[in-house]
This record gives C-alpha cells, structure tokens and sequence, in this order.
C-alpha cells in the first residue's frame, strides 16, 4: 500500500506507460485500497466522511456531494433498487477534463462507483458516456472487464456480501444529457427533456428509484478521500475548498492542457505558469472561468483563486474549472456568436426562453457580426439575457447559454458598438485574427 500522502490523487496513477489504465498498473499502484477500506466501514461511517470532506461537484455545479448523497433513502425498508450514475457525457464547450480521466485511470471512476455502491446499497451502475468518446469507452470496456474477472463486479464482491455491476450506456449525443434528469429520461429511453425538480433524482430519479448523478470527476475523488481521509483532503485545497481541481486552459496559449493542482490556486499560475503564457503576439483580453457557459472575467481578475465561491463572488462561476482564453485578436463577437450558436442548437425547446430566445440571439449577433447591426441590436441583446437568467426557465441551459453574452456586453462592449458604428467586423481581417 502506498503510505505517502498524495498531491495529486487524479492523476498520480497516469503515466507515460501504455498500459497506465490497466487494472494491474492500478492495482500496483495503491488501485482498490480505497474501496477494501469501505468494506470494513459502515454507511454512516462512509456518509460522515464524505460530508466532512466537503468534497463538491465537479461537473459544473458544485454541489455538496455528500449532502446531496444524505437525500437517498437508506435502511432495509428503502425503495431499492438505487442507482449510481456517472455523468460522462462532457460536451460542455473548452472541457475535456474527464476524457482524460477515462482514458487514463477508467479503474478510478469504477472504484468510485463502487465505493457509491458501498454506501448506498446501491446494486446498479451506469457509465452514461459521451457516444464519440471512442478510445474512452473502450478502455472502460475493457477496465469493467477486468473487474468482472477479478471479482470487483458482480455478486459477493471480494466476499464481502456486496452485489453490484456497472454497465457502460453510450450517448446519442445531446448537451442536455448532461443535465441530470434529462439525462434519466435518455436512459429510459425519451426524449431528453429536464424534468421538474422537486423530486429530485436522489429520491426518485431511474425508474422512480433513488439515483445519484454524478460527474466523472468527483467520483474519482471517492478512492482517495476514503483511502487517506477527509482531512488529508481537506488539506490539499488552499482555501476553504477542498482537493485538488482538473484545471484546464485552451485558446492562444503556449501550451494548451490540463493540470492536477490545488483547488483555489491563483488563475494566473493556472495560465502564466502551467499553460506557459500568451503566445508572441496576443494579449490576453478575457476569459471564461469554466467552460462556455460561464460569465467572462478579464485580466485584473488574473489574481483570484480557482474556487468555487470567490469566482461567484466575480460574478462568473468556476464551472468545470477548463479555461477559453479570448485573446486580444479574436473577434468577441464571433467568440460569442459560436458559442450561442451552439446552445441554440442544444436546447431541447421546452422553455420558451430557451427554445426561442437562445436563436434569436443568434440572428442579432449575426447581424452584428456582419456589419449590419443597429444600436438598439445591443438593447435586445441585454432583454434577452434578462428573458433566460435563472428562474425564468426549466433548466441552466439558457441562463448558462447567455453568461458569455451578457459578460461580453458588460466588458466588450465597446467591440459591439465598433461592429455597428463602421458596419463590419474590425476583427475580420485575418491577419489581426492570427488565422493563417
Ligand atoms: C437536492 C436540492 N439536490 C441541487 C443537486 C442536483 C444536482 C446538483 C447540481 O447544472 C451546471 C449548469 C451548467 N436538493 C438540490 C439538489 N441539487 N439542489 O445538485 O444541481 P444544479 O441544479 O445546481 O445544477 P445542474 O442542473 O446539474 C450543472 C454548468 O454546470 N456547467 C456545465 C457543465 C457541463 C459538463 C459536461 O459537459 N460534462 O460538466 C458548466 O459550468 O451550466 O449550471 O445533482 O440534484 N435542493
């Protein structure tokens, strides 16, 4: 058993061995302790660690994991059977953070679930699976496999009385799935629209039977949380957040990635640091915290940590912690404009301000971004930010569509106005883009 207390519990077991993601590799690694562990504790026991972890939800949201577990019914006369599922379906634009988890360490999500097992009696697992994660569901094919066969699947696992078996469910590919309970009703095969909440999946979710949905991410975090302790994990984080953090940077940088680091590390170590800086010629202009559907935050926010309340407190949110850089040659125009572009085609129509809203800021910002845009372009553009923001519709789709938009405004505007006042795009020469 590996004794020394780990940095970086996601990654430590990611090497540049070929076979990194085999079950041997992980097992030799430490791989599994977690789990053996919480064979010999009881659910509560499991439920208060996870609680005094203060472990959140990786998948965007941040959401207390282990309160979000205490909703689950327990005891002998709870409905059963529960479900766990790991939300896998990552299609949030700039994020590709869990990818690499299941391609690297897919025995660490299953251990996870398995630990999730432990704890809520729960008999079913499934692996809801982005469908064009082709080289994921593979090495999940065969990691699921090798459990199986060693008997880390299926009935009176390790003899210790506990029956539960995983199956790997691949996506039509949708956005929404990645909401919770679309993504339920996908799996009972409808169509995928959110469903109201309350209830929430934990007490009715699959099938009506208690479910947790989780992201790949924070299932990971289970293994090491009850392998080396709440406090150890507590620890790691340089704030009141705790653990570490799948931080990512694409756009203009010198080297695009992903980073294992301390939850609440400074933004500008995550870009200066780790992605190497802007390259020779670009500046950085902005930035979206946590993927497409976050507010922008702009250079004198390069200070703050990575933390789920400070960057709310910015008025953004960390989301799923993966970076866009907007750099001082990209047109925020059409940054905006692509990203809207493909909300609108995510959204499954049922609200109103979704289904209608989210197109016609497309229209307006293509009419922007092509010169003909007029001054009160810009008002309607605000209206409708306004139309989507939380509470006016069914699900975070829209209000998460239009933190870009309505953060470009407030920091850009001057790029919209531009558009309208010389009828083009001053970006769109190519040469200023930096598009060969
Ligand atoms: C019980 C309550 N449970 C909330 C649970 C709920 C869920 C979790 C989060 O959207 C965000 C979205 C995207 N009683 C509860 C409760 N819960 N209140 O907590 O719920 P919620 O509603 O806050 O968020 P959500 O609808 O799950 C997730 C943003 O994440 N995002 C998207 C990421 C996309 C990916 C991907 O592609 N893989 O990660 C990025 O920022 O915009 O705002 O489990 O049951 N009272």
């Amino acid at each position: 058993m590996n004794q020394t207390l780990p940095h970086n519990p996601l990654t430590r077991f990611i090497t540049d061995d070929e076979s990194c993601w085999s079950i041997e590799q992980y097992q030799n690694q430490g791989g599994y302790q977690g789990f053996r562990k919480s064979l010999t504790l009881s659910q509560e026991q499991l439920l208060d660690t996870l609680k005094e972890s203060n472990l959140r939800g990786r998948g965007g949201a941040g959401f207390p994991t282990g309160l979000k577990w205490s909703f689950v019914p327990r005891g002998d006369d709870a409905p059963s059977p529960r479900y766990l599922i790991v939300n896998a379906d990552e299609m949030e634009p700039g994020t590709f953070k869990d990818r690499m988890l299941m391609e690297k360490t897919p025995h660490q999500i299953i251990e996870g679930l398995l630990i999730g097992a432990q704890t809520l009696g729960a008999s079913i697992g499934y692996i809801f699976l982005r469908g064009d994660y082709y080289l994921a569901e593979k090495r999940l094919t065969k990691a699921l496999q090798e459990c199986r066969d060693a008997n880390l699947l299926g009935e009176n696992i390790l003899g210790s009385g506990l029956d539960f078996d995983i199956h790997l469910h691949t996506s039509a590919g949708r956005y929404i799935c990645g909401e919770e309970t679309a993504l339920i009703n996908s799996m009972e095969g409808k169509r995928a629209n959110p469903r109201a909440k309350p209830p929430f999946p934990q007490v009715a979710g699959l099938w009506g039977k208690p479910t947790i949905v989780n992201n790949v991410e924070t299932f990971c975090n289970l293994p090491h949380i009850i392998h080396f302790g709440p406090q150890w994990f507590k620890d790691l984080g340089l704030n009141d957040d705790a653990g570490t953090k799948i931080f990512g940077v694409s756009g203009r940088v010198n080297h695009p990635g992903l980073w294992e680091l301390p939850m609440g590390t400074p933004i500008r170590d995550i870009i200066e640091q780790h992605a190497g800086g802007m390259r020779d010629g670009y500046t950085l202009k902005g930035f979206l915290p946590g993927g497409g559907s976050t507010d922008f935050l702009v250079a004198e926010h390069l200070d703050i940590p990575m933390d789920y309340d400070t960057i709310s407190k910015q008025g953004s949110r960390m989301g799923t912690g993966t970076i866009i850089i907007l750099d001082d040659r990209y047109c925020p125009v059409a940054m905006v404009l692509n990203l809207i572009k493909f909300f609108a085609q995510e959204s499954c129509g049922w609200c109103t301000p979704c289904r209608d809203g989210l197109p016609w800021a497309q229209v307006l910002l293509e009419k922007i971004e092509h010169g003909e845009g007029e001054p009160e372009d810009i008002n309607q553009l605000e209206e409708l930010c306004r139309f989507a923001a939380p509470g006016n519709t069914f699900c975070a789709l829209a209000p998460g569509a239009v933190e870009p938009l309505q953060s470009a405004l407030k920091y850009f505007r001057e790029d919209f106005e531009a558009h309208i006042n010389q009828a083009c795009c001053p970006f769109h020469d190519k040469k200023r883009q930096g598009i060969d």
